[in-house]
């Protein structure tokens, strides 16, 4: 079976003016949509072709004969996760056991947007910035192009796509800008908490 391209969770105009509505259709009509064609291209015919995507992204890491497969297995997964972390009219401030926890390992809301924006501006070239789970503590991380935090054995609460595909149409070279317009207001906190929520 092969894999498909998930719609987005809300309409391609709806996270104006934060992110316009041609950056989506190509971020998520072009960009996704390649990755998941160029998955379904490269498991073709192999046993990968009826494993799920995390069993794949997990079982190609590091393997350099399915650097390809990885790399676009992982940002299939990474695109889909992404999409969710943001939600029309986001941002604002956590509540409940994610405030908490961010309360605790990151020092605050404040010193959380501090940390994130840093990791993902940071990051040299393309990647991503993301808040995970690891060892019962939140952290703040950054991975380099296709790598995430299902590869590296933590759990993924949110990200950022920091690649220029995601940003420069609207903001081009500010990155700064448009990580601190995702922290402020796009965030969607309750898929956040979820991620947190979920047993593993
Ligand atoms: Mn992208």
């Amino acid at each position: 079976m092969a894999f498909e391209l998930p719609p987005l969770p809300y309409p391609k105009n709806a996270l104006e003016p934060h992110i316009s509505e041609r950056t989506m259709d190509f971020h998520h009509g072009r960009h996704h949509q390649a990755y998941v064609t160029n998955l379904n291209n490269l498991v073709k015919g192999s046993p990968a072709e009826n494993q799920s995507l995390e069993d794949i992204i997990k079982s190609s890491y590091r393997d350099s004969s399915k650097t390809g497969v990885f790399n676009n297995a992982a940002q299939v997964w990474n695109h889909t996760f992404f999409w969710n972390c943001m939600k029309p009219n986001g941002g604002g401030a956590p509540s409940g056991q994610i405030a908490q926890a961010i309360e605790r390992d990151c020092g605050g809301l404040d010193k959380f947007k501090e940390l994130f924006k840093a990791a993902a501006v940071g990051q040299f070239g393309s990647g991503w910035g993301w808040l995970v789970a690891d060892g019962g503590k939140l952290k703040i991380t950054a991975t380099s192009n296709a790598v995430n935090p299902l590869a590296e054995g933590q759990t993924a609460l949110l990200t950022c796509d920091v690649w220029e595909h995601a940003y420069y149409l609207d903001y081009q070279n500010r990155r700064p800008d448009f990580v601190q317009t995702f922290l402020d207001h796009l965030i969607n906190w309750d898929f956040v908490s979820q991620n947190l929520a979920k047993p593993r």
